[in-house]
């Protein structure tokens, strides 16, 4: 599959395309700002700087489609992000640490082997998942109810994408091991959220009651931008460590093997609150602590 510049290197085209998705979001469109070195695109495009400025408009109003695209599914948030950035973000420095990236959840994702060779931007997905619903969260028959949700979402859009505009793309499964990315750092660097001081990404309207996932494209879109302005752990005082059962934050730092422990023993005591099951009680499911996640005070 080809970049988009390279799909689409005939100005007519762009120009009849531009008009086209005018005229059908016209309603909706959002006002995204481009600055981008014009140069090197119009001498692939073979065109003249003159022409840039409707290729540039192209590329963020694509972005834009795919954004209300993926936000038009209920509780979604959607950003985009270079995957050149995504993977010199800090997870993967941190990835380098003997402790290794240490997810051991079993999941019935498929593993992707190799990446598309020209994916050049990300697709993060956020889906909200609130206190009372807990049921997104809950580990049932090899995956989460929200996980479930987010892999649906990321085939359909898979669809919409090579159907309405051939642009070929690859849902990531969740684990790194298996071909995933870090995703709070995918999430962080496309403006979703911020990471707050319980090492969650804690969304403006959700706080950290969100869940993440990745889609790879094969486009070279315009960026959302990170967030700024919007650091709310500032004034806190920290529910978020004091609630943790384990205090796996010491010295006010996310301590993983700390946590684990916890984590661990969610997975081996189940509790009953899965749906019936063939012998009329309810499936065990693991519930995994929340706790600096729930008691924290934004988005509740
Ligand atoms: C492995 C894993 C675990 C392991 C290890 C966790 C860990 N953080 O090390 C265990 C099983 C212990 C675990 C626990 C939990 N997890 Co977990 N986990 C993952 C997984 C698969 C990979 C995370 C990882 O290894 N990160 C690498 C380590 C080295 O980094 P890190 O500790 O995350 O910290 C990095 C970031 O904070 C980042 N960062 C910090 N500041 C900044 C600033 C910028 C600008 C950037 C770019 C990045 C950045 O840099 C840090 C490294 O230096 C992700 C899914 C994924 N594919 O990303 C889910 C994920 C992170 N987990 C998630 C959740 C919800 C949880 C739990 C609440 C349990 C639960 N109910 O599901 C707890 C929370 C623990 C906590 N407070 O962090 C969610 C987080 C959602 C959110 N709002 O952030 C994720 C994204 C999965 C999902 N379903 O969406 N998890
Ligand atoms: S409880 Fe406070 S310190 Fe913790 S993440 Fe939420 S806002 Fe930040
Ligand atoms: S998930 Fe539970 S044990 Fe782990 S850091 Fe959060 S509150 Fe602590």
């Amino acid at each position: 599959m080809k970049n988009i510049s390279q799909h689409l290197g005939n100005i007519d085209y762009f120009r009849s395309w531009q008009a086209d998705l005018r005229f059908r979001k016209a309603s909706n469109l959002r006002q995204i700002h481009f600055v981008s070195q014009i140069s090197p695109i119009c001498s692939i495009l073979n065109i003249s700087e003159l022409e840039a400025p409707i290729i540039m408009t192209t590329r963020a109003m694509l972005a834009t489609e795919i954004i209300s695209q993926a936000e038009s599914y209920v509780g979604i948030q959607a950003g985009i992000v270079r995957l050149e950035d995504v993977l010199k973000g800090p997870s993967y420095q941190a990835q380098a640490t003997p402790e290794g990236p240490g997810s051991m959840t079993v999941l019935d994702d498929a593993q992707i082997i190799d990446w598309p060779p020209e994916a050049q931007t990300v697709l993060i997905l956020g889906l909200n998942h609130p206190e009372n619903d807990p049921r997104l969260d809950y580990w049932e028959k090899g995956d989460t109810w929200g996980n479930r949700r987010l892999r649906e979402i990321s085939e359909l859009l898979k669809l919409w994408l090579r159907e309405e505009y051939d642009i070929a793309s690859q849902p990531l499964p969740y684990h790194v091991e298996k071909g995933g990315l870090f995703l709070k750092d995918a999430a962080v660097l496309s403006g979703i959220g911020i990471i707050g001081r319980n090492n969650l990404l804690l969304h403006p309207d959700w706080g950290p009651r969100i869940r993440l996932r990745s889609i790879l494209l094969e486009a070279d879109l315009k960026t959302t931008e990170a967030l700024q302005g919007f650091s709310p752990c500032e004034n806190c005082e920290g529910f978020c460590q004091k609630a943790c059962p384990m205090k796996a934050f010491p010295q006010e730092k996310y301590n993983r093997p700390i946590c684990r422990k916890q984590i661990n023993y969610n997975v081996v005591n189940k509790v009953p609150e899965g749906e019936i099951g063939a012998n009329g009680k309810r499936n065990l499911v693991i519930k995994f602590c929340r706790a600096c996640e729930l008691s924290c005070p934004v988005g509740a």
